[in-house]
């Protein structure tokens, strides 16, 4: 992997021309960035094989709309570049802490802990059905966390919660100003901890996280979104078992998408996880869209399936979070 720098610069060309075309963010123009920086990687004949980037958000909403789905997940996920770069720190990481006996030391490098839960429920006005969640769910919900995690070492504390009615807020999708005025007046705690926001965002989605590696340069909008109704018990069948926030909270913890990549290149940079060229909803045993080993990974937390379906981290994808959280969370 030598030339993550390069990526980066040419990376930072394509935004920076992006930049100058005052608003205008065309898929044109992301098109032409995600290409560029492929190019530059099939350099590497053990690179990525194929310009084609199916999990980048825009092809993702391109096949969801061409199969008549609406996205589940409303995560902004880096690009081909940002994805090398994340992959050499965390290997950098890890070698800093092989190294830490030596002067000038290293990160820590941990494999679990408890992480502090703020839980923010944004409603339009009292009672469920105003998104106002009752305590009951909230316990329920961290139970589903904590059961998912469970195998990974991590685990979640409700530290607190808090109420806010406020109509604006109660439906903000990602990337909204409502979305940067509700966490800037609610996060709390730093780079470890979880703020948790419940709200009916709309368009579709269930939630949208933001990845450890976002934490650095926009530390206020750390945390995750979830829709009210997905928590456990909620209305919006067949997501309503509390996995949504599973999902979301992978996302945090540094995952991506199982179909991320499609089948070619490094796809989700978990080895473990069989690749699959495209989100699979429901529940299609033997699903198999990939000509790699293994069938579709469609029973992991990271896919699209029903809440009911998805079951299981891979301990590739535990590994992974460890050392997302190591770099870019623990003592930050
Ligand atoms: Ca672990
Ligand atoms: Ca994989
Ligand atoms: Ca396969
Ligand atoms: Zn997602």
């Amino acid at each position: 992997m030598r030339n993550w720098r390069e990526l980066v610069a040419v990376s930072l060309m394509f935004g920076a021309a992006a930049v100058g075309c005052a608003n205008d963010d065309s898929p044109g123009d992301l098109d032409g960035r995600e290409r560029a920086v492929c190019e530059v990687l099939t350099n590497e004949p053990s690179e990525l094989d194929d310009c084609r980037d199916l999990a980048s958000d825009e092809e993702l909403e391109r096949y969801l709309a061409a199969h008549g789905k609406s996205n589940k997940c409303g995560t902004s996920h880096p690009d081909i570049a940002m994805r090398e770069l994340i992959d050499s720190e965390l290997a950098e990481h890890a070698k800093l802490e092989r190294q830490s006996a030596a002067p000038g030391g290293g990160g820590a490098q941990v494999s679990g802990g408890v992480i502090d839960v703020y839980f923010h429920v944004i409603n339009n006005g009292t009672g469920i059905e105003n998104g106002d969640l009752p305590a009951a769910v909230i316990t329920d919900q961290m139970n589903v966390l904590n059961a998912a995690y469970a195998g990974t070492g991590w685990s979640f504390a409700l530290r607190s919660v808090d109420r806010t009615t406020n109509a604006t807020w109660y439906t903000a999708t990602p990337g909204t100003a409502a979305e940067t005025a509700m966490k800037t007046a609610l996060r709390q705690g730093g780079a470890a901890d979880l703020n948790f926001y419940t709200n009916n965002m709309g368009d579709g989605l269930l939630g949208w996280a933001t990845f450890p590696s976002d934490y650095a340069r926009r530390p206020k909008q750390d945390g995750v979104v979830v829709l009210f109704s997905s928590l456990p018990g909620g209305s919006s069948s067949p997501y309503n078992l509390g996995d949504t926030a599973t999902h979301e909270v992978g996302h945090w913890m540094g995952l991506y998408h199982t179909f991320q990549g499609g089948c070619k290149g490094k796809g989700d940079y978990v080895s473990d996880t069989a690749p699959e060229a495209s989100p699979a909803f429901g529940c299609p045993q033997g699903r198999n869209t990939c000509s790699a080993p293994g069938d579709d990974p469609i029973t992991n937390f990271m896919d699209y399936t029903d809440d009911s379906c998805m079951s299981s981290f891979t301990a590739g994808q535990d590994t992974r979070m460890d050392s997302a959280f190591s770099t870019y969370r623990f003592g930050k």
